[in-house]
């Protein structure tokens, strides 16, 4: 069988998502970070993508199920039926409610460096109004507050009111790790405290215990605070090198640039 490759970088929150899950797994597998590699292999031109003995997939939540089923990762995706429905639940939420983290707050502060959006991607049309909305705000920082202190607090309240976890399971799942991407990043970067929600702060803290946190957040660390310090194309560039050089270091993972 020919190894699993990722078409996925640490700097994107749905790549995160699918390498952390992977290694919490056990799974080998060849990480191609090169954005040239992506186009190849996904029409609509984002990451992360696939391709597990030719079989090519993208959309993070479909690849983590169908990893889940198939490499049988037990209770990251369980097989009970109501929890399952719970987790599936959060997944489909998660596009338009937490991933506002990203396109409300990170990906606006952290694109700055590029003078705007680099992306020129007619499929991204969701993806680049919702982060040039907050960029050409009078505050970007306030509005995007704004906008992500609800989806703090829906989650905060509705998802973990009461719950270890996002999904209401035991253990941790596929959507904790999808949702923590969106969320823990914000903090890392200053760009939101979580002081208000202690169901979700204590949340981030179980969730950073699974195995795999700390080197697969090397870039989050590293760019650290893009608040009050000013985030720079240098910053970001060390924050990359350092994030892919953590990973690159793990047993069982080829990066192939
Ligand atoms: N719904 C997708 C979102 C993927 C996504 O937004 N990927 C971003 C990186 S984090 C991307 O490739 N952006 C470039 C573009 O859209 O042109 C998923 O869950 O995988």
């Amino acid at each position: 069988m020919l190894m699993l490759k990722l078409f996925a970088h640490p700097a994107s929150q749905p790549s995160r998502a699918v390498i952390w899950a992977c290694l919490i797994n056990q799974m080998d597998f060849e990480l191609y970070p090169d954005s040239a590699a992506v186009n190849d292999n996904n029409p609509r031109g984002q990451l992360p993508v696939i391709e597990d003995d030719g079989w090519i997939l993208s959309e993070m939540p479909a690849i983590l199920c169908y990893l889940a089923d198939k490499y049988s990762w037990g209770e990251l995706y369980p097989r009970e039926l109501r929890l399952r429905s719970k987790v599936n639940q959060y997944l489909h939420a998660h596009h338009c409610l937490t991933r506002l983290a990203t396109l409300k707050l990170m990906a606006p502060h952290v694109l700055v460096v590029f003078g705007g959006i680099p992306s020129q991607n007619p499929l991204s049309y969701v993806n680049n109004s919702n982060i040039a909305q907050v960029m050409h705000a009078d505050n970007p920082l306030e509005e995007g507050r704004r906008i992500v202190n609800p989806v703090l607090e829906f989650i905060d309240d509705e998802y973990l009111g009461g719950h270890d976890f996002v999904a209401g399971s035991p253990e941790a799942t596929i959507a904790d790790i999808a949702c923590y991407e969106e969320l823990a990043q914000l903090e890392a970067a200053n760009l939101m405290r979580f002081d208000d929600f202690p169901g979700l702060a204590a949340w981030v803290e179980r969730i950073k215990q699974l195995p795999w946190h700390d080197p697969v957040h090397v870039y989050n660390q590293k760019l650290g605070d893009i608040v009050t310090e000013e985030n720079t194309l240098a910053r970001f560039g060390h924050a990359i090198e350092a994030g892919l050089a953590a990973i690159a270091k793990i047993p069982g993972v080829k990066i192939v640039s």
